[in-house]
């Protein structure tokens, strides 16, 4: 009887980047429950505690209702309309760009906002408003794993996908708590290992976490010293003889240095030689011995399927791409990659970080269909689809996030719109960036459901539709898109972005007398909100703009992924491949249509990928390299932060959900017991964790998870006092321009 009158609108989760199809129920008008789809086969019918309560917030009181306006950062907000609103925003864009140039505008996006809003919001800024000044939060997750794949794979984004997990003998799971920060998929690797006793689970992690806890082996060593554990790994793979031979001299060539310069079998043996396992477990130090190296070695050579898994603690770092690049090593030595089972998956952090941002043009670097910016026939191709004149997209790549910010600091950029994500309390060493924030001549427009610690920096607050408020495409881990259609009003004058940026582009070309922004959403003009017209813009951007290219989404329609229980991987060129569900696995004949069309061998795989001209795997020669602020005298300890189950990011939504705050309502340190003893710090102790930047103040939680020498913070509080990103170090990976949050220096003593 409870369910009497609940009709269950199919969707995706809102929250993680494991994509779990759901469904919500919806009763007069508002939303009353959420469930897992059985047939879903991305997670089976089951979904998390977070992914579960998430619909609890939707409603909640705080939700942003009216455009909120202030002229100064000091002043209070007053309601305004939407025209009042959109008018004054598209003033201060074009005067910006009249008086300071097209590069003093931004656009700060999100993984988290769907596709079509990605995509519109980039073609304004960069066919309307000439500035490749769009960026967004994926740089603080996903970019090294793209310079990872790109620079080992030669293209973005995994070769295989789930289905590898039920069929994977060997998991190597590496720098990731799987179990918290991506649960229903944890469920599935367990699932396969219970049913399975002999398949092994590696865990490699300075912490141990949920995720070691079902681990055969937990390799707990000193931050920062997974690369030589890598190294170590292939050195074992050699000297056993454990590589596959004909796999590697069929599809891969050994690459060095900036130049890429080929090398040969040899030379890169002899670069390995000098990780022997000894070594490298004297580097990691904790509790790694040799033969632990040589054991995990073996399992992940001989298995009959490895997937290796990994998030953060791999890309956020100042060596995130290496350290990518060394896993796909691994898996191009011992040909564990294209047969079942076998995969080198990047676990996505956001739930469109894929979809919208790397696929859809969300970068500073890229164009949609995996374009690069300072291609020029790339960008004419743009401009054709877009039907606005040659050289109208500017040549040089924008400001990646922390030079988006550091200008935003230094004054040069005038007038930002963030979108969905929250960097006043989310990017490393936030007190830094948050006084560029503050600059009163710096115009800040933020689109979100709620108030946020950003929002504090604000004049102009924009109210957005929540998921399921909304129609949109989002792109998980595996790449997979899936539809969510609207299910239910937004509250009070709340709007989808794609209706925003229409309408505020619409103002910016009167304003600015300039007929091409028009062009740029003349294809939309007058389309209802709820559906046709985020259809209309995903008809643009697949049919247009990824044809040809390796995350062909032509066959993809609205139409299509509505009937798709569990929507469609890509490349899907047509609408009857995408109706069997796309492409399991790139790169495999017989699997996937571009491997078929683009083939120029009989060879079972093509490696079609746009960054390797020989079409070859690159086996890439990579020392181990230390994080930029090692602990010292003066600051002893490592800091590392991180997610927890409970809670989603900067705590907006999961924070205003009572189970899931009750669960767990503020950060706290994780201490190692020895390291407690020694500075006489007891459980629930107030304790000061200072770096070189900031300090925050939090109880203590005295536990063997993290190694000797290093604490643990989650970074989800909002609390002045707790907000860790205060202490965190902005360093970046020189070539993904990725922060380096795992890592950095502290002191710790209790007040
Ligand atoms: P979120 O809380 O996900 O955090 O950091 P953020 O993106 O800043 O922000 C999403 C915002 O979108 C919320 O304010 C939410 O209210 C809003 N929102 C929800 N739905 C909608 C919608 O439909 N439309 C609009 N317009 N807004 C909506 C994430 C970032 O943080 C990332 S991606 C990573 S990987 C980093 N991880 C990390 C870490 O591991 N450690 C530390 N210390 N810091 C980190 N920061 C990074
Ligand atoms: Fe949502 Fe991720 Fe949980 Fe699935 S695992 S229900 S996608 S938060």
């Amino acid at each position: 009887r409870a369910e009497e009158g609940i009709r269950w609108h199919r969707g995706s989760c809102r929250l993680c980047g494991v994509g779990c199809r759901v469904e919500l129920g919806v009763k007069n008008g508002q939303p009353v429950g959420l469930r897992g789809v059985p047939q879903a086969r991305t997670n089976f019918g089951y979904v998390c505690m977070k992914g579960m309560h998430f619909w609890k917030c939707m409603r909640h009181a705080d939700r942003l209702t009216r455009p909120l306006y202030r002229e100064k950062k000091t002043g209070t907000f007053r309601e305004i309309s939407w025209d009042k609103a959109l008018d004054i925003a598209a003033s201060k864009f074009a005067e910006a760009v009249t008086a300071h140039g097209n590069d003093s505008v931004a656009y700060y996006g999100s993984g988290q906002a769907l596709t079509e809003e990605t995509y519109l919001f980039q073609k304004v800024m960069r066919g309307g408003l000439q500035t490749n000044n769009v960026e967004g939060n994926p740089r603080l997750c996903m970019a090294s794993a793209v310079g990872g794949y790109l620079t080992s794979f030669g293209a973005d984004e995994p070769i295989g996908g789930y289905d590898d997990l039920e069929k994977a003998y060997c998991f190597f799971i590496i720098g990731s708590n799987t179990a918290e920060a991506h649960p229903v998929l944890f469920r599935r690797i367990m699932r396969r290992k219970l049913d399975n006793p002999e398949v092994k689970v590696i865990n490699a992690d300075p912490r141990l976490s949920q995720t070691s806890r079902i681990a055969d082996k937990h390799l707990q060593f000193k931050p920062g010293t997974d690369l030589a554990l890598l190294n170590a790994m292939a050195y074992v793979i050699i000297e056993e003889k454990l590589y596959d031979q004909s796999f590697f001299s069929t599809y891969a060539t050994f690459r060095k240095g900036k130049e890429k310069k080929e090398v040969s079998f040899d030379e890169y043996k002899k670069f390995v030689a000098d990780y022997p396992p000894e070594k490298a477990a004297r580097i990691m130090g904790g509790k790694v011995t040799a033969d632990d190296i040589r054991e995990v070695a073996r399992w992940f050579a001989t298995s009959k399927g490895t997937v290796s898994l990994w998030t953060m603690g791999i890309n956020q770092r100042k060596r995130g791409v290496w350290a990518n690049n060394l896993i796909h090593n691994l898996h191009i030595l011992t040909g564990q990659l294209l047969k079942p089972g076998a995969d080198s998956l990047s676990l996505t952090g956001q739930p469109n970080a894929c979809g919208g941002v790397r696929e859809g043009g969300g970068l500073c670097h890229i164009l949609p269909g995996h374009r690069l910016v300072k291609k020029e026939k790339l960008r004419n191709q743009v401009e054709e689809a877009w039907g606005i004149p040659k050289g109208r997209i500017p040549p040089k790549p924008g400001y990646h996030t922390m030079a988006m910010f550091s200008a935003v600091n230094a004054g040069k950029i005038k007038a930002i719109w963030i979108n969905c994500t929250s960097p006043a309390q989310s990017l490393p060493n936030c007190n830094l960036y948050n006084k560029g924030l503050a600059r009163e001549d710096v115009f800040i427009v933020c689109s979100d459901i709620f108030p946020t610690r950003t929002t504090e920096y604000a004049n102009l607050i924009l109210p957005t539709a929540f998921h399921f408020e909304k129609t949109g495409v989002y792109g998980c881990t595996e790449r997979r898109s899936q539809l969510t259609r609207k299910a239910i009003d937004p509250p009070g004058d709340a709007k989808p972005e794609v209706w925003i940026v229409r309408e505020w582009a619409k103002k910016l070309a009167s304003k600015l007398n300039d007929p091409v922004i028009a062009q740029c959403v003349k294809p939309f003009d007058g389309l209802e909100e709820g559906y046709e017209l985020p259809r209309a813009i995903w008809n643009e951007y697949t049919q247009k703009l990824t044809k040809g290219r390796d995350n062909d989404l032509q066959g993809a329609t609205y139409e299509v992924l509505e009937q798709m229980y569990d929507g469609v991987q890509w490349p899907a060129p047509t609408r009857a491949h995408a109706l069997k569900g796309g492409t399991v696995k790139k790169f495999v004949r017989g699997m996937d249509p571009m491997a078929d069309s683009e083939a120029t061998s009989d060879l079972p795989y093509q490696f079609y990928g746009p960054a390797h001209k020989d079409r070859k795997l690159w086996v890439w020669l990579r020392p181990q390299a230390d994080p930029e602020e090692m602990p010292d005298a003066e600051y002893p300890f490592y800091l590392s932060t991180g997610r927890i189950i409970d809670h989603w990011h900067t705590m907006s939504m999961t924070g205003r959900v009572p189970e899931l705050l009750r669960a767990n309502p503020y950060a706290y340190v994780e201490i190692n017991p020895n390291d407690a003893k020694k500075l006489g710090i007891k459980p629930g102790d107030m304790v000061e964790v200072r770096s070189r930047r900031g300090v925050n103040v939090l109880p203590a939680k005295v536990y063997e998870g993290p190694i000797e020498g290093m604490v643990f913070v989650y970074w989800h509080d909002q609390h002045p006092e707790r907000m860790i990103n205060k202490v965190t170090k902005d360093a970046i990976d020189p070539g993904s321009k990725e922060p380096e949050f795992k890592i950095c220096a502290v002191k710790v003593k209790r007040v």
